[in-house]
């Protein structure tokens, strides 16, 4: 009878079984079981929280099978690995997008139906992970999507803040940060592994010493240790069978150091400590572009970077490789220059711990890693003080003189005598204080360095690193950013995803230029009529939504005029708002103009420390409260400033806009992501030349969107000759009412001050040239105004949106790093049956 039970345990257990049936009545059984065993909750006193963990447990189960699965298929020597190093990952809520993934979404929907629940309310309960600001961390989310999708093997690595970025509550037209506590009922889809902990050192000297076999070495003596602690979260692949794992590093005390070494019989001291080694891991900077030079926030990119190189090492060696090799199974990704200090932390473990000679761990180093650039904003270039890295990273510093003077030597071997170039591209910005470039640590020790949209990469190569570019051409390349279709499309708009694929198959899921296909039913009434009514029922919703969120009642028969984004002066909000002060103006004079009824939709958080970002804000909300107010506007305007605007309400906005706002002075934003998720869900685009919005036009077509404002090259040229605010000021009557409006207090209940900082900067600076744009901005607001009358045609143009952004997708993306940058191939999962464990 041993015998018996032996041999039963090690057969498969057959399915359909509780953790694995994708049947309605196995869910709905599964759904009961974990809301009992894991909440420990019947009917009588679940919330709905614990009805949502109960479904995330059951989802959760389902997906285990696929990621284990994947790690078996991946753990072999062969298999090369991309990781994707960001400080940021802004996944979103994962429940929808997993039940996507899966392709079990009706299933689960009636599961739930059938057990007296709401699908949708459920889903409406998960807290987001808010481990990003912006753009950038949603970037990176969307590319584990599209890797996922593409059977790409990867890991993203990046910190596990306790609090991600803030959410905002608007009092008095202010923001008002308040703490996400985002953990605070558990994370159901991530897993602990404590075994995988890595230990990182901070501070301290470094000593050099001779080895036994005669080599001068450096041995760096820390004066603290911290423990990294993996958590991991599988990311899907649609409707296949892989799934990746997106790392994330928590920091923690090492415990027995501090209470044996040295803090004996001091327990007060001892905790203390282990708070200051968890405060590494604690909070996400809110800033999304100009940093905060922090030691906190060095500590935090050394930290997670650190931990991922050993974890990578690790594998590595596990598997059998041999780190001369390293280049030929790990592709690492930098993320910006958040994660760049990994080329030092490389070659440290390369040479000091691993005892690889210079040259060798150098190439190593540079075959492994590649660098995307995301800003070309002054500010946001990333520099540390000498002071601060030496004292934190002595021996990193130790390393980074020495990648200098190398490469320096063959600046200068290719050069000669050209020591104005020699300073430029030196690692070490010299000067009273000196510091550390990290832009130019990531160029020298990466095999490629890309820009995230057309212009971008070549604003690079003239400007940011022009002299990078001089020296080595052949590291250079464009990857026009892309987003995912799966959250952007099928999960945020099902009823579109629906229609199209009735019309045209479901193959754009996984290939987006499939979307070309709708083209032929532009001028189809019928089409166009569905179309107009799925739109109609998205702002419906988003109508209801704002009501229940601010009160607001907002027509949804009017135009939807959006911009979301983080709040930025370069991002220009404040045009949008010159605009509608304009209009306001306009019906005042003669109450009786026929304009366009428009809804004018805002959302955005600004950093707590930019006082003109948390101005703007207000000026949002005081215009609001004004136009929304006065008789004679008799609700043909409305302006909205819906707080808290994050992954999740991004999903209720993109599907309900007609018309998004890409603004930016030309030169200034990289890329652009949401004006790709607008365009796919049939927005038209009002935008300037910059960014992505050159490629969204183009594929677009130039009659499907409206441009104004200056180029770069005309933004570059008036800022030479010297531009003057003033001129256009004095020169323009109805620019210089709005602007005469904001500094009287008509616009903030008399305040007279409020505004002065902003119209003093708008006057005598200007530095975003809104004053320069105003004029053709107005002229092309008034022209979509006109646009929208013609329904039939604004259809037409909304559908072609739609069928020609293929090109957006992060699977064209990621399919471009791969061939150019990583070298990188898909792997075939196989899934593995769950076999019970014996011992
Ligand atoms: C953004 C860019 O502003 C945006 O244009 C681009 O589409 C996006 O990255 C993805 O490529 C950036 N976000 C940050 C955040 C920090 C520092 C620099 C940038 S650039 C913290």
């Amino acid at each position: 009878s041993d015998k018996k039970t032996a041999a039963a345990a090690a057969a498969p257990v057959q399915i359909e079984d509780d953790r694995t049936g994708l049947s309605v009545e196995t869910l709905k059984r599964a759904f009961a079981d974990n809301l009992f065993y894991i909440q420990g909750k019947n009917a009588d006193i679940a919330t709905l929280n614990d009805y949502y963990m109960a479904l995330a447990y059951t989802v959760r189960d389902r997906l285990l099978q696929r990621w284990l699965s994947t790690i078996k298929a991946q753990l072999k020597p062969e298999v090369k690995v991309v990781y994707y190093l960001s400080a940021e990952f802004l996944m979103g809520p994962h429940l929808g997008n997993n039940l996507v993934s899966l392709g079990i979404y009706d299933q689960v929907r009636q599961a739930i139906q059938e057990s007296g629940l709401n699908l949708e309310e459920l889903i409406a309960q998960e807290e987001e992970p808010g481990l990003g600001n912006g753009g950038l961390g949603r970037l990176a989310a969307c590319y584990l999507d599209s890797l996922a999708a593409l059977e790409i093997p990867a890991v993203g690595y990046g910190l596990r803040y306790e609090f991600g970025i803030f959410d905002q509550e608007i009092r008095d037209g202010w923001q008002v940060e308040i703490t996400d506590k985002w953990l605070r009922y558990g994370n159901p889809w991530e897993i602990a592994r404590p075994e995988a902990t890595v230990e990182v050192k901070l501070g301290g000297h470094t000593e050099a010493f001779v080895d036994g076999a005669g080599r001068y070495r450096v041995r760096w003596i820390p004066e603290r240790t911290i423990v990294g602690v993996p958590y991991d979260t599988p990311v899907l692949g649609f409707k296949n069978n892989a799934a990746n794992t997106l790392r994330l590093w928590k920091a923690e005390a090492p415990e027995s150091f501090d209470f044996q070494a040295f803090n004996l019989g001091d327990y007060y001291g001892a905790v203390n400590a282990k708070m200051y080694s968890e405060n590494i891991s604690k909070v996400l900077y809110p800033n999304d572009e100009p940093l905060q030079g922090r030691e906190l926030r060095l500590e935090q990119q050394f930290f997670f970077v650190s931990c991922s190189l050993q974890d990578i090492i690790r594998r590595h060696l596990y598997v059998g490789g041999k780190l001369e090799d390293l280049h030929n199974s790990a592709a690492i990704q930098l993320n910006d220059t958040h994660p760049s200090i990994g080329i030092a932390e490389l070659m440290r473990l390369l040479v000091d711990e691993h005892n690889i000679d210079w040259d060798t761990a150098w190439q190593i180093t540079q075959n492994t890693f590649a660098y995307t650039n995301h800003t070309l904003l002054p500010e946001a270039l990333e520099r540390w003080p000498l002071s601060l890295f030496g004292s934190l990273l002595p021996r990193h510093l130790e390393i980074i003189f020495e990648i200098n003077r190398r490469f320096l030597q063959e600046v200068s071997a290719k050069f000669p005598g050209d020591t104005g170039r020699l300073a430029r591209l030196s690692l070490i910005q010299e000067g009273p204080e000196k510091f550390v470039r990290m832009a130019h640590l990531a160029s020298a020790g990466s095999h490629a360095i890309n820009g995230v949209a057309a212009l971008h990469s070549e604003l690079l190569k003239r400007d940011v690193l022009r002299d990078f570019y001089e020296l080595s051409p052949e590291k250079f390349s464009n990857k026009t950013n892309g987003v995912t279709p799966r959250r952007w499309i099928m999960l945020s708009n099902p009823e579109l995803a629906f229609l199209i694929s009735e019309s045209i198959g479901d193959g754009w899921i996984k290939n987006l230029g499939e979307l070309r296909e709708l083209e032929r039913f532009a001028n189809d009434k019928e089409f166009q009529s569905r179309w107009r009514q799925i739109k109609l029922n998205n702002k419906t919703n988003l109508a209801e939504y704002i009501r229940k969120r601010t009160g607001l009642v907002v027509d949804p028969h009017s135009l939807f005029d959006i911009q979301v984004k983080r709040i930025h002066e370069y991002k220009r909000q404040h045009l949008n708002v010159l605009y509608i002060i304009t209009l306001y103006n306009r019906l005042k004079q003669n109450p009786e103009l026929e304009i366009t009824p428009r809804t004018f939709i805002f959302g955005g958080k600004a950093a707590p420390g930019y006082f003109m970002a948390k101005l703007i804000i207000k000026l949002i909300n005081s215009v609001a409260d004004v136009v929304n107010n006065d008789p004679d506007v008799g609700g043909r305007l409305k302006v909205v400033f819906l707080p808290d605007y994050n992954v999740t309400f991004g999903q209720r906005v993109y599907p309900a806009a007609e018309l998004s706002e890409q603004i930016s002075t030309a030169g200034k934003e990289a890329s652009g992501t949401g004006n790709m998720k607008f365009s796919m869900n049939g927005a038209l685009t009002i935008g300037t030349l910059d960014g992505a919005n050159v490629e969204i036009r183009e594929e677009a077509g130039e009659e499907n969107f409206f441009l104004f404002g200056l180029t770069t090259e005309e933004v570059y040229a008036l800022k030479a000759r010297g531009y003057n605010p003033r001129d256009y000021y004095n020169g323009n009557p109805a620019l210089r009412q709005v602007i005469d409006q904001l500094a009287s207090g008509v616009l903030s209940s008399g305040e007279t001050h409020l505004f002065a900082p902003l119209v003093d900067h708008l006057l005598n600076r200007d530095e975003y040239l809104l004053l320069a744009d105003y004029q053709s901005y107005v002229e092309c607001q008034d022209r979509v105004g006109e646009a929208y009358r013609d329904q039939e045609h604004w259809t037409r143009m909304s559908i072609l949106n739609s069928a020609r952004m293929g090109k957006f997708s992060s699977d064209r993306a990621i399919r471009e790093y791969c061939e150019d940058i990583w070298g990188a191939v898909a792997v075939d999962v196989v899934l593995e049956e769950y076999v019970q464990a014996t011992a």
